[in-house]
């Protein structure tokens, strides 16, 4: 794609009309160049540098387009962003880049986006509710927002605000915990359980990592993927789809996915799940493993006597078995996995028995350079908690956890993520207000979400609709929100829709007009966070972890401020005036340049202190133990990135963060959490399983084990399973105003370029009389949308796959049909039942929806 001339052309035009706005000339412009005045007076308004060969320089930032968080550079002439690649100091990915980066130029210059403050005028709240907009001035909407907080705190009710995070960068931790805890509320709420939270479950619970993982795929032999499409989706895409090519030569690569992603396409083997039972066919690889003897012994151990005692259907001594660096392999074969033979998982997941045979013989035969990637789609599922567990327990098995070719954990990078305690800045008010429950229910009985073995430690962002339109535990009067779109991007989006309607007084920090803005009685316009940023991001892959800063690197468009920094500064600001100056006290008390102990004079200087402070560890004289030795500050901000030292191999075998300090195949420390959760409650695990609609009891809760999917809906009535999938062009919900996406969607296999595409079995489509082209209603038990169907053999029958990402209804005049009023194509969240994964607090995207499909 050649930006610098398509763009170099626009810069000169948009100089070009500058100076005609200001009435220098009021006709075109010929010859006489030198000779006239005017003219001059135009060209000094031109480009100081020649467009055509490109004499501007590159600045380092960050892309926040997807959870890769790429370091890049930005090519800026004249003030405005030409082009982006990669960072090629990042020891990740170098230079290589995925293709979504260039929208990014798109976001900013989009001319839909949101230029200055502006207040709702219509009191009337609804999805059928035109808010009617008008600019008002930064100083006022941040009066209007300080006035809402203040009569929170003369109510003694602060409780009843709330913080929404969407993306967020690691310099967070003053808008989102801070300035929360201080005003004096218990809701700070993010967004992750609505991204990937039940992907962590296995491996906390089995090896202690709360977190993703990086796949050495340099030194793999065999790759097992759950749904995973790392050269369109996931993390690291950058490196992993420039390392991919490499990656099929040297290891066989099978994908598990219900439709054929662009890297299952690629893999030398395709198995077309039926969504919902993955577990089902990891399990069984580990049965098979074990009966023919597969599994790693240098990491699992062995029989005493080195005799294979496992037998289909048959329990084991488990006195016969020695551990090595794993615990409870006997346990989990007796409690449950001597039952999941390949016939019993063929026939519950729709495959083939010699199939899985083959998996797990070539598994065995490839350990421990084995690796098992689990996805959104196999994991983000009601009781998906148990199939995290199931597919992660592979990595445990063949010996590929912690070692060259298998999956390591993200490298120590030593950070200020949490800025200084704040609780003297809290007075009465804010410590009773905070001590109130949240507002999204964490921790109740039938919501453990249990992030790193706690009761209530995780989020549940889905639930908050639900709460506050029960009114339980009670109202959200004043809501902030930023970098978020819940009433587009979370399930059931009618609920949020109800929801956001019954909120007081919410404000949204935001670049577009988007659905959840709909809502807003303030929009505050947000700075890009690629473009005009301060910010700090961390991301592994290739054996390291970096740190990379997200940079300004042009002139910011309009009115527009930084969320994480400007934002709460002009707030605390507005607070103190009112006579509550705590959080303005502890901005200019404890946030401090590290160099000159001094704090920031103006709020000029704040967003950069902020990310000096997070990252001032890396770049001081200690940042060498762990990785690049800097010479400061400067450094870093000259080259945006700080790289870790390489992943040391086995680093944790026998010293893991579980309680045994070993690779759980019978979870202990699962056990203990969900002892102490059911302690809270007063009842026995078996009652919070049952709350909590898991199906395995006893021991068998402590053990990866099957659990069939729930489903919403008549089979009868909705004899369809939607299978989701996230677009190769999706920047999360974020790309859906710009033009490109629409133009190249046929990336993604079957899709259609310029439709919102339902993907088909040809089986299905002759039942049901559709061709491609025709258009379709999907229909859910909670909704309906408006699409074009393609029949393409990419998805099982039975199936039908879509991509998130349209069905905009208010985000720009691309995004939609017709701005607030009718959407483009139709978004997924309308069809998908509000459901989760109750151990870790996720939504259920997956596995859970039956639909059917009407004519239109
Ligand atoms: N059906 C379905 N739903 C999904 C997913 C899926 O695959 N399928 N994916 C899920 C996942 S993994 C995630 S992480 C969530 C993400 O969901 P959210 O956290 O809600 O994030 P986005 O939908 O990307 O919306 C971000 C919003 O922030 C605003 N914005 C855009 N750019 C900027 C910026 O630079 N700065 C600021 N301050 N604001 C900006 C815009 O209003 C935009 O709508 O969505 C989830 N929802
Ligand atoms: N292109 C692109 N990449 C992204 C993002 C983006 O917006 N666009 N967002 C980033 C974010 S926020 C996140 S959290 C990560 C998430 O990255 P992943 O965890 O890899 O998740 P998704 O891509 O959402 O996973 C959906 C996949 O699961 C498949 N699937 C659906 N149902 C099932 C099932 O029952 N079983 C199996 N085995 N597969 C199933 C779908 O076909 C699809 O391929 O991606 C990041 N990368
Ligand atoms: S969209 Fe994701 S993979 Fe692509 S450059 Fe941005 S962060 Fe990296
Ligand atoms: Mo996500």
């Amino acid at each position: 794609m050649n930006n610098t001339n398509k763009q170099g052309v626009d810069t000169r035009r948009r100089s070009l009309l500058k100076a005609s706005a200001t009435g220098a000339i009021a006709t075109g412009v010929t010859g006489t160049f030198a000779l006239n005045p005017m003219i001059d007076a135009i060209a000094a308004e031109l480009p100081s540098v020649d467009l055509r060969t490109g004499t501007g320089s590159w600045h380092p930032t960050t892309c926040q387009g997807c959870t890769s968080w790429c370091a890049k550079q930005v090519y800026v002439m004249d003030g405005r962003a030409i082009k982006v690649r990669g960072n090629h100091h990042s020891k990740i990915h170098d230079t290589a880049s995925c293709p979504r980066q260039h929208l990014n130029l798109q976001q900013v210059y989009d001319p839909d986006r949101l230029k200055t403050p502006m207040i709702r005028t219509n009191p009337n709240k609804g999805h059928d509710q035109d808010p009617q907009f008008q600019p008002i001035s930064w100083d006022k909407a941040m009066d209007l927002l300080a006035d809402k907080i203040m009569a929170l705190r003369e109510k003694n009710e602060t409780h009843k605000y709330a913080l929404l995070r969407g993306r967020y960068s690691l310099c967070n931790d003053l808008l989102y915990s801070k300035m929360t805890a201080m005003i004096g509320s218990p809701n700070n709420i993010s967004h992750s359980s609505i991204c990937a939270e039940a992907h962590k479950m296995g491996p906390y619970y089995m090896d202690g990592n709360w977190g993703y993982m990086q796949y050495d795929v340099k030194n793999t032999k065999y790759i097992l993927s759950f749904g995973a499409d790392p050269i369109a989706s996931n993390r690291q895409v950058s490196f992993y789809s420039s390392e991919w090519g490499n990656t099929l030569d040297r290891a066989k690569v099978v994908v598990v996915d219900p439709r054929l992603s662009a890297s299952a396409a690629k893999a030398h083997k395709w198995i077309p799940i039926e969504t919902g039972t993955d577990s089902a066919l990891a399990l069984a690889i580990a049965h098979h493993a074990l009966v023919k003897g597969l599994w790693h012994k240098p990491f699992v151990g062995d029989f005493s006597d080195g005799k294979n005692r496992f037998v289909a259907g048959k329990e084991v001594d488990p006195s016969t078995f020695t551990d090595a660096h794993a615990y409870g392999l006997v346990k989990w074969w007796n409690l449950a996995l001597k039952d999941y033979t390949p016939e019993w998982a063929a026939d519950v997941a729709g495959l083939n028995a010699n199939d899985i045979r083959q998996i797990a013989e070539e598994m065995g035969a490839a350990a421990p350079a084995v690796q098992v990637w689990t996805a959104r789609g196999a994991v983000m599922q009601t009781r998906g908690t148990y199939t995290s567990m199931a597919c992660h327990a592979l990595n445990g098995l063949f010996g590929g956890v912690d070692n060259e070719g298998g999956v390591f954990p993200y490298n120590k990078t030593p950070l200020n993520k949490n800025f200084p305690d704040a609780s003297d800045y809290m007075d009465a008010i804010a410590k009773k207000g905070k001590k109130h429950e949240k507002i999204d229910q964490r921790g109740r009985l039938e919501l453990p979400a249990m992030k790193k073995g706690k009761s209530g430690k995780g989020v549940v962002t889905a639930n908050v609709a639900s709460s506050i339109n029960a009114a339980d535990p009670y109202e959200i009067e004043v809501m902030l929100a930023y970098f978020n779109n819940f009433a587009f991007s979370a399930p059931d989006t009618k609920q949020w829709e109800q929801a956001l309607s019954k909120v007081g007084f919410m404000a949204h920090i935001t670049t577009n007009i988007s659905e959840f803005s709909w809502f807003a009685d303030l929009l505050l316009p947000a700075n890009h966070h690629m473009f005009e940023k301060w910010g700090v991001l961390n991301a592994a892959g290739n054996g390291v972890s970096h740190i990379s800063l997200q940079k300004p690197s042009i002139e910011r468009l309009y009115d527009t401020r930084q969320d994480e920094s400007e934002v709460p500064y002009l707030l605390a600001q507005k607070l103190a005036e009112k006579g509550f100056d705590l959080p303005w006290r502890y901005i200019n008390e404890q946030l401090l340049d590290p160099e000159t102990g001094k704090p920031a004079a103006n709020i000029d200087e704040f967003p950069e202190l902020l990310a000096k402070y997070v990252t001032a560890p890396l770049w001081g004289k200690d940042g060498g133990k762990y990785g690049d030795q800097l010479s400061g500050w400067d450094e870093l901000k000259q080259k945006g990135v700080w790289n870790s030292h390489e992943y040391k191999p086995k680093a944790r075998w026998s010293k893991f963060k579980t309680e045994t300090h070993k690779f759980e195949f019978y979870s202990k420390t699962l056990e203990k959490a969900l002892g102490k959760h059911a302690k809270k409650h007063h009842v026995d695990v078996n009652e919070v399983i049952e709350a909590c609609e898991y199906t395995g009891y006893d021991q068998v809760a402590f053990v990866p084990n099957y659990q069939a999917p729930v489903r919403d809906g008549d089979a009868k009535a909705f004899p369809l399973l939607l299978v989701d999938q996230k677009s190769r062009l999706n920047l999360e919900g974020r790309s859906a105003n710009s033009p490109w996406y629409y133009e190249f969607k046929d990336v993604d296999p079957g899709d259609l370029a310029d439709e919102d595409t339902a993907k088909i079995n040809p089986i299905d489509g002759e039942k049901l009389g559709l061709k491609t082209g025709d258009k379709i209603r999907l229909v859910s038990t909670v909704g309906s949308i408006e699409c074009t169907v393609a029949l393409w053999e990419g998805i099982r029958p039975g199936s039908v796959a879509k991509c998130y990402g349209q069905g905009h209804w208010a985000y720009g005049r691309a995004a939609s049909k017709e701005f607030g009023k009718q959407a483009r194509g139709g978004n997924n969240n309308t069809i998908i039942p509000n459901r989760f994964d109750r151990f870790s607090g996720a939504s259920a995207f997956y596995g859970h929806i039956r639909i059917r499909i009407e004519k239109v």
